[in-house]
């Protein structure tokens, strides 16, 4: 049977590293969502960048680029990291994007076996794919600018625990069993759970409620976004 592990944040993921292991990387709020989104709508790849240089760079090169930091859309690009601006006008399409801490997360695990995208909204999808893979997990947690945050802990919990009924993995870990005790207090109702976390509230002052809670719906999508030579497809 496979392990699980969780890295809460992307700071402690040189603890986990292994280069055997499939990495789901999640940014619940809102860059993985958004990502799978942008996939689910026709995008032919994204393909996440770290700095806002290379971000220019494929801009001069007509490449459409989203670019966000502290959760606002940089003006000289072509979005921000709202789920719903990856919803027209990108089939066939090559996108880039750089945000404040998903698309790092996603590039500092890009030498493991596998780097997959994780959502609430790819949820089931994901899960089933990942009980065919036979390979140790590491959950990476994109986090805030090095620190912990809740809804990707509680992410990293349902899909942990749905990875064990599955009966993919097996919970040994405590990193795994934590962020699993923890969505389970979560999972009536994670909205209201997330109620006071530090993400939710900077994302609704700046009245980006419905990002939220599309964020938080469930399986919208069956794509599993895969890192594959720098572009997510
Ligand atoms: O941190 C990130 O990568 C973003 O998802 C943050 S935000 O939701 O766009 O503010």
């Amino acid at each position: 049977m496979s392990k699980v592990e969780v890295s809460f944040t992307p700071e402690n993921y040189h603890v986990y590293e292994n280069l055997d292991n499939i990495v789901v990387v999640t940014d619940i709020l809102r860059a993985t969502s958004a990502i799978c989104t942008a996939l689910h709508h026709g995008a032919r790849e994204v393909i996440p960048v770290s700095t806002v240089e290379e971000a220019r760079f494929y801009k001069s090169k007509g490449y459409l680029v989203g670019a966000e930091r502290n959760g606002v859309q940089l003006e000289e690009f072509d979005f921000g990291n709202s789920p719903y601006s990856y919803m027209n006008e990108l089939e066939d399409r090559s996108v880039v994007l750089t945000t404040t801490n998903g698309t790092k997360a996603i590039n500092m695990a890009k030498n493991s076996f596998q780097v997959v995208v994780g959502a609430f909204t790819n949820f089931t999808a994901l899960a089933n794919w990942l009980s065919q893979q036979e390979r140790d997990i590491l959950i990476l947690c994109s986090g805030w600018k090095g620190r912990y945050n809740l809804e990707d802990t509680l992410f990293a919990g349902a899909l942990t625990e749905r990875l064990e009924q599955m009966g993919t993995v097996s919970l040994t870990e405590d990193s795994a069993l934590s962020a699993k005790y923890l969505y389970n207090l979560a999972k009536d109702d994670p909205y209201k759970f997330l109620m006071n976390s530090s993400h939710r509230r900077r994302l609704k002052k700046l009245n980006l409620k419905e990002d939220i809670r599309y964020c938080l719906s469930m399986d919208n999508t069956e794509i599993i976004p895969v890192l594959h030579e720098g572009s997510l497809v």
